[in-house]
């Protein structure tokens, strides 16, 4: 296809290559003056194949007057100004549910690890530590109330694979869902002090920015463990590590940071947390399923069958 489109940072190289394969694919990352590559094919890129990487904003958008389609390689798209987009009349794709089962798998694990020490007692272990004395005992998830913030379709999945573990389940979003068979808090301050474990997994945006901070640590209480997969923003990172010092909560296993790939010292220093280098979804299998959808969507487009999972800020719906 003669359709051109375009790269901002290096994508898995499988998507690279099936982009190439059906569209004419330029690399701003690989351009030797990435200025000059934008002034001369910016007139005529129809999509963006992106990460979370490079922020996509109006005055981005308005380099490609002739763009159509931005295809986000992730379910999360807060890094894409998709109202304006919409206003430009481009469509915003992302890649649900080929992640969801990876991401809540990787939170129980999360969870567990952060609640059971696990990686302490791995350095505990090969620190030579064991002969001396047995790894002291840690928390356990049983008896726990766990409380979700954000019930969408990760936070259903990690909710159905909490009732194999025969906890108590609670959520908080902005309006209680039909058929859930969950606890419902319309507050999550009023949620944060009725559980025990907080699991944060909502959608990043200016609404949701610090809405874990001093207030709903505080509230989690001493016996509290914080789990975020969601994105750093949802956290008041500088509150959160105030609490893991002070032990006005337990722990905090993290897999989002505010300010990714960097990760506060003082985060680092804390034995009470586990951290997690943004590992959700990263499997060969669901990576390869992310990008494959990354594709497909910019193909089913420019097929003129429309986006397969275009995001809920750029409605499509077919011409009659
Ligand atoms: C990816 C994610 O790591 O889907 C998301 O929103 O955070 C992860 O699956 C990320 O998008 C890769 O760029």
């Amino acid at each position: 296809m003669a359709v051109e489109i375009l790269t901002l940072k290096p994508m898995h190289p499988t998507v690279e290559a099936a982009l190439e394969a059906a569209f004419t694919l330029h690399r701003l990352h690989a351009a030797p003056d990435p200025e000059a590559l934008l002034r001369a094919v910016g007139g005529a890129v129809r999509g963006l194949a992106v990460g979370a990487q490079v922020p996509v904003d109006g005055p981005l958008m308005a380099r490609f007057p002739k763009l159509e389609i931005v295809s986000n390689f992730g379910v999360g798209y807060d890094t894409i100004d998709a109202a304006e987009a919409h206003r430009r009349g481009v469509v915003v794709t992302n890649t649900p549910d080929v992640l969801t089962d990876e991401v809540a798998d990787l939170t129980i694990g999360l969870l567990l690890a952060t609640l059971r020490r696990i990686p302490q007692a791995d350095r505990y272990l090969r620190a030579g530590h064991w002969p001396k004395a047995p790894f002291p005992l840690s928390a356990s998830l049983r008896g726990r109330r766990v409380g979700i913030l954000g019930l969408g379709r990760i936070g259903r999945a990690i909710a159905r694979r909490l009732e194999g573990f025969g906890v108590e389940i609670a959520y908080h979003g902005r309006r209680p869902q039909d058929g859930v068979p969950y606890t419902y808090h319309d507050s999550l301050l009023g949620m944060a002090g009725a559980v025990h474990v907080l699991i944060v997994v909502a959608p990043a945006g200016p609404d949701t920015n610090g809405l874990v901070g001093d207030a709903v640590l505080a509230a989690l209480g001493p016996e509290g463990i914080l789990v975020n997969v969601a994105r750093g923003s949802l956290v008041d990172e500088a509150a959160l590590v105030r609490a893991l010092e002070a032990g006005t909560i337990l722990g905090a296993g993290l897999d989002v940071f505010e300010n990714e790939p960097h990760v506060p010292a003082a985060l680092a220093a804390l034995e009470n947390a586990v951290l997690l280098p943004h590992v959700g979804s990263a499997s060969h299998h669901t990576r390869a399923a992310m990008g494959q959808l990354v594709v497909d969507n910019l193909v089913s487009w420019f097929e003129g069958r429309g986006p397969l999972t275009p995001v809920a800020e750029t409605p499509w719906s077919p011409r009659a």
